[in-house]
């Protein structure tokens, strides 16, 4: 019997992964098999997951995963709809916002909220650049997120403001960050914590242009205790393998009134005596919830819908990203 090291997956390469073991890290290859019976995942190893190397052989090959506690998972692009797994065994989610520049958008922020219920992630967010608030749109957020609710940081990254409220919250914990380019992560984790150097500002704006550049995921210790994993050019979060009736349910300001709606399926979109709508029309759901619910609706797949049919069964060996 070999003797198999067990370790931590913190970055995930083409073909090779980045394992630490006790505080080295190790390259190593996963082994071909992982690829068989992938079922419809475009990756069988994340960035989180703990994992069994054999390091008899250069490089190391890793030969098995070990049972995920939770992973973060999305259709993996436009033209791949198999689930693509982003991070595994973390703790939380941090969702990044600017105020403005960047401006806020709604949509994007309830969508990966919504998937974090569904994976039964807890998440909060970050609402940076609140020097920027020349509008008084912070208020709006504000309100809209407590609804729901989900707590919500305020943070300056220029003048620390709010800062120690985020140290609080990140540590001990693994945390993935997620967030639009330009939103300020980079900043607030280097003056967390200088050491780091993250890159600020000149990346951002090549995605913003759509450039493709080389990313992946990493996960970064803290020295206070805790890690964060960064998710840098994920842009559009489609959750995989969910259905029409299901989104109603990772809307939790839904889930307190839905049970009074006339149908117990209602889809809150035409019904008539539907809880959800009068509770929008008496203002204690946000419009910009429903209308973020609307638009995960209309593009979920039909309950009857297979998804077994829909992946291409053709594997792109050895293919991570
Ligand atoms: N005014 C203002 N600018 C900020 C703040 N935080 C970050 N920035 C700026 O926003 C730009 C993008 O920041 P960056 O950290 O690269 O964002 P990331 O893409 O989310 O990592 C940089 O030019 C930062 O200096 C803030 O709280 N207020
Ligand atoms: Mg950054
Ligand atoms: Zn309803």
């Amino acid at each position: 019997m070999k003797e198999l090291v067990e370790g931590r997956v913190v970055r995930v390469d083409a073909k090779i992964c980045h394992v630490e073991i006790d505080g080295e890290i190790l390259q190593a290859a996963p082994r071909g098999s992982l690829f068989e019976n992938l079922e419809g995942k475009k990756n069988p190893v994340a960035v989180g997951d703990f994992v069994k190397l054999d390091t008899q052989n250069q490089p190391a090959a890793l030969v098995e995963v070990l049972p995920r506690m939770n992973a973060l998972s999305r259709v993996a692009s436009s033209h791949d709809p198999r689930e693509q797994v982003l991070a595994t065994n973390v703790d939380q989610l941090l969702v990044f916002s600017s105020v403005a520049s960047p401006k806020f958008s709604s949509n994007r922020t309830d969508r990966i909220l919504a998937a974090c219920e569904w994976h039964r992630i807890p998440t909060r967010l970050v609402l940076n650049k609140i020097d920027l608030d020349k509008k008084g749109l912070l208020a709006n957020f504000r309100a809209t997120y407590d609804s729901v609710p989900v707590p919500v940081l305020e943070t300056c990254a220029t003048n620390g403001e709010g800062l120690d409220a985020l140290i609080e919250v990140l540590r001990g914990k693994l945390t993935v960050l997620y967030g639009p380019s330009g939103a300020g992560k980079s900043t607030l984790l280097n003056t967390i914590q200088p050491g780091l150097q993250l890159k600020v500002g000149k990346i951002s704006s090549h995605w913003e242009q759509g450039r493709h550049t080389t990313t992946f995921s990493r996960l970064i210790h803290l020295e206070m205790g805790g890690a964060v994993i960064d998710t840098p050019g994920i842009r559009v979060f489609r959750l995989h393998g969910i259905k029409k009736s299901q989104i109603r349910d990772l809307f939790p300001e839904f889930v307190r009134v839905q049970q009074n709606c006339k149908f117990p399926n209602c889809t809150h979109d035409h019904e008539p005596e539907c809880a959800v709508l009068s509770a929008l029309e008496d203002g204690q759901i946000a419009q910009s919830r429903y209308m973020s619910y609307m638009e995960m609706l209309v593009e979920a797949a039909p309950d009857d819908f297979s998804f077994d049919e829909e992946v291409e069964t053709e594997d792109e060996e050895g293919e991570l990203e």
